[in-house]
């Protein structure tokens, strides 16, 4: 896709992103619905729903024959690569929606034939939004991103999943143990924002396509490495156990798991 393309959808993504973030911001002092998916820590709400479909209707006036890849299923069913696809996540750390109304983000990216055009990462509660891809750039509120430090691992701190440490996967204690301290989240959202502004050295976290669509763009734009646990490449549509971190971490991490 050509820049002037880009720049032109860029400008229309922040503007629905806006709007979406108004409309959650309006609704989250309201009681929510939430009800359970796979498990009783998967959980969804009416908020999840509703924004997820405003950000649906807004992509289909935009783009009538777009392909949505959406979380909550109000997009379509996609199961190739061809072509423009935009993935949804209407919001990302559900559990901590509903538990602190705080630390949840909206996720939003644009692939076209499998290659990350562009991608969204909105704090809501902290303002602060992630954008861009390979050819417009990383932007950090609008501002160019700050150049990332090529940290090792025994020199930062790491995102973790909770389960996965709890369960030990990966030898995931060990990787805690070498770094500087593990922190989980509980939003891979807002996790990869912290390791895209270099507060992380990396992120490692089950994750499905809407949990690191837009990631993976905007991290590999910003010099990143994001590959499956054992260091394979991480396709559009892959569901898998992630790892994404600087250069230097991302070898030190590998070496641990032992691949
Ligand atoms: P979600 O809130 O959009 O579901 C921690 O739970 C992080 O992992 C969140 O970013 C969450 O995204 C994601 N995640 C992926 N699969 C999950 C699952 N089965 N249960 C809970 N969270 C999941
Ligand atoms: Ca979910
Ligand atoms: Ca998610
Ligand atoms: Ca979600």
């Amino acid at each position: 896709m050509e820049i002037n393309e880009l720049e032109e959808i860029d400008k229309t993504v922040k503007g629905w992103l806006r709007e979406s973030r108004d409309n959650v911001l309006r609704n989250i002092d309201t009681r929510l619905t939430v009800s359970t998916k796979t498990s009783r820590r998967d959980l969804v709400t009416n908020i999840d729903k509703q924004n997820e479909k405003f950000i649906v209707s807004k992509i289909r006036e935009f783009e009538p024959h777009a392909r949505i890849l959406g979380e909550e299923g109000f997009g379509d069913k996609v199961d190739s690569t061809k072509g423009r696809v935009w993935i949804v996540d209407p919001i990302d750390g559900t559990m901590n929606f509903v538990k602190q109304r705080n630390h949840f983000a909206i996720m939003i990216a644009l692939y076209n034939d499998g290659i990350g055009e562009l991608g969204y990462i909105l704090d809501v509660i902290g303002n602060r939004l992630l954008s861009g891809g390979p050819k417009i750039g990383v932007f950090d509120n609008g501002q160019p991103l700050t150049p990332i430090a090529d940290t090792a691992l025994k020199d930062g701190l790491i995102g973790l999943s909770g389960p996965m440490v709890l369960n030990n996967e990966f030898n995931m204690v060990d990787i805690a143990e070498k770094s500087l301290g593990m922190r989980i989240y509980g939003s891979a959202g807002i996790d990869i924002i912290s390791v895209l502004r270099g507060e992380l050295v990396g992120y490692i976290s089950y994750l499905k396509p809407w949990d690191f669509g837009a990631g993976k763009i905007l991290c590999e734009s910003a010099g990143l490495k994001m590959t499956t646990i054992d260091g394979k490449q991480l396709g559009m549509l892959s569901s898998t156990a992630v790892l994404l971190a600087t250069r230097n971490a991302h070898r030190d991490v590998l070496t641990i798991v032992g691949k």
